[in-house]
């Protein structure tokens, strides 16, 4: 395959419109295939689905390279396939179910010999006990009727763009020519090292990724609560911990959300129960700190004896900074635990510059409003935005989740 082959790419939602856009950007002629027919709609009016720093410039280029939008596969010689792999709630396993059928779909239209590339990160042995086997049920034999790839993405939101460039890659194929060959079209825009290895160390590897930044923040979070016990600066220590050439302890915050960080070491702990007791603890950990946001603002209502409960406000609602992702956010954690607890929802405020407005029952779309119907602010996300702003919440009494807030007597987690 050369620098301008087709490629389709299946699902395109935060992972795959930007692959299919930089693949574009490359000179290949790309196909991005969704089954949601508004989305593909808005893509082809021009408009992106969500915000990322560098996207519209990126859109544009990919349209003036011919880029197509289709909800149904066609045939290609190469399938990237970036759909969600959520996993089940009880049993903590991956639901394989939306990147099979998307496999099935390239099946039924796919020609012998299709490369098919699985980005969307998958527990350890995904392929092994559901992808191989649905295309071996359909008649095909992998290896011969059809490829297998999986090439993890790694890009984090915020930065994706940047890091589609200059983050190092890793190829898994069963096949160390066929690995070589998705490697050079990664390679068309990729700037950092591709490794090409076997698809079981990919596909566990892209998990550790995850999960040692899940461990990670689990220290800073119980450090966060050791130091409050004793009144001690937690970022102060973490700050001078890794001055140490090797610590590198992350930041406590009021919980890890995003569809990544918080559902990908449960994979380990679904599949590995016994091995995989620190990884769990760190879950538990990380999954306790929304109500530990909750039992601190309890604590500084009645320091200061503040009693209305609507006169409370909660700063972001997505998952972390400058993004417009909510999924597995903290603030929608304490939305649902007062709602199920206490039953007040509605009253709580709620304010979030980069969300659609009425999302939540008792958000705001007025920050100024905001500000002036509350007297605690409670801050959950560190957007640009309230680093702007901060001067407007000054001498309010401000929980800060986020250590951002430059003023001394604010309360910090
Ligand atoms: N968080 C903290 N403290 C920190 C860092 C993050 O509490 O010091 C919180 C964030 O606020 C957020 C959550 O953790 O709620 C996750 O955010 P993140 O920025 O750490 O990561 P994600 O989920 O946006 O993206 C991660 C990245 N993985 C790693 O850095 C190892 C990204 O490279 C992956 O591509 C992405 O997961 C993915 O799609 O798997």
């Amino acid at each position: 395959m050369g620098n301008s082959e087709q490629i389709c790419v299946v699902g395109l939602g935060y992972i795959g419109l930007p692959t299919a856009l930089v693949l574009a950007e490359a000179g290949n002629q790309v196909v991005g295939v969704d089954i949601n027919q508004e989305l593909v709609d808005t893509l082809r009016r021009g408009k992106t689905t969500f915000q990322e720093e560098g996207l519209t410039e990126l859109f544009a280029a990919a349209l003036a390279n011919g880029i197509r939008f289709e909800t149904i596969c066609p045939v290609a010689p190469l399938y990237i396939l970036a759909v969600p792999t959520p996993f089940d709630q009880i049993t903590k396993k991956i639901d394989p179910s939306f990147v099979v059928k998307a496999v099935e779909s390239v099946l039924d239209v796919c020609k012998q010999g299709a490369i098919l590339v699985i980005e969307s990160t998958i527990s350890p042995g995904t392929v092994e006990k559901y992808i191989r086997p649905a295309i071996i049920s359909r008649g095909y034999q992998p290896g011969l009727d059809v490829h297998l790839v999986h090439a993890p993405e790694r890009i984090i939101p915020g930065d994706m763009i940047r890091e589609l460039r200059y983050n190092a890659r890793i190829i898994g194929a069963d096949d160390r020519q066929i690995g070589e060959t998705v490697k050079a079209i990664y390679a068309g825009f990729c700037e950092n090292e591709i490794v090409v290895t076997d698809i079981k160390t990919a596909e566990m590897t892209k998990v550790v990724e995850n999960t040692f930044r899940d461990v990670n923040i689990a220290f800073a979070n119980e450090l966060a609560k050791i130091c409050r016990q004793d009144e001690l600066d937690v970022y102060e220590i973490i700050r001078i911990a890794n001055m140490h050439p090797r610590v590198n302890i992350l930041q406590p915050g009021p919980g890890v959300g995003g569809h990544c960080i918080s559902v990908d070491p449960w994979f380990l702990v679904g599949d590995y129960p016994e091995l995989s007791l620190l990884i769990h603890e760190a879950r538990k950990v990380n999954d306790s700190m929304p109500d530990y946001v909750l039992r601190r603002v309890r604590w500084i209502m009645d320091e200061h004896g503040l009693t209305d409960i609507s006169r409370i406000g909660f700063y972001g609602i997505t998952y972390k900074e400058d993004v417009d992702d909510t999924r597995e956010s903290p603030t929608l954690q304490i939305y649902e635990a007062m709602r199920e607890r206490l039953g007040v929802m509605g009253i709580v405020k709620y304010y979030d510059p980069l969300c659609a407005p009425g999302m939540l029952e008792g958000q705001m779309d007025d920050f100024d409003a905001f500000v002036e119907q509350c007297d605690l602010v409670v801050i959950m996300v560190g957007h640009a935005h309230i680093r702007q702003n901060i001067d407007k919440i000054r001498g309010k009494v401000i929980l800060d989740t986020r250590n951002i807030c430059p003023f001394p007597e604010c309360y910090q987690i």
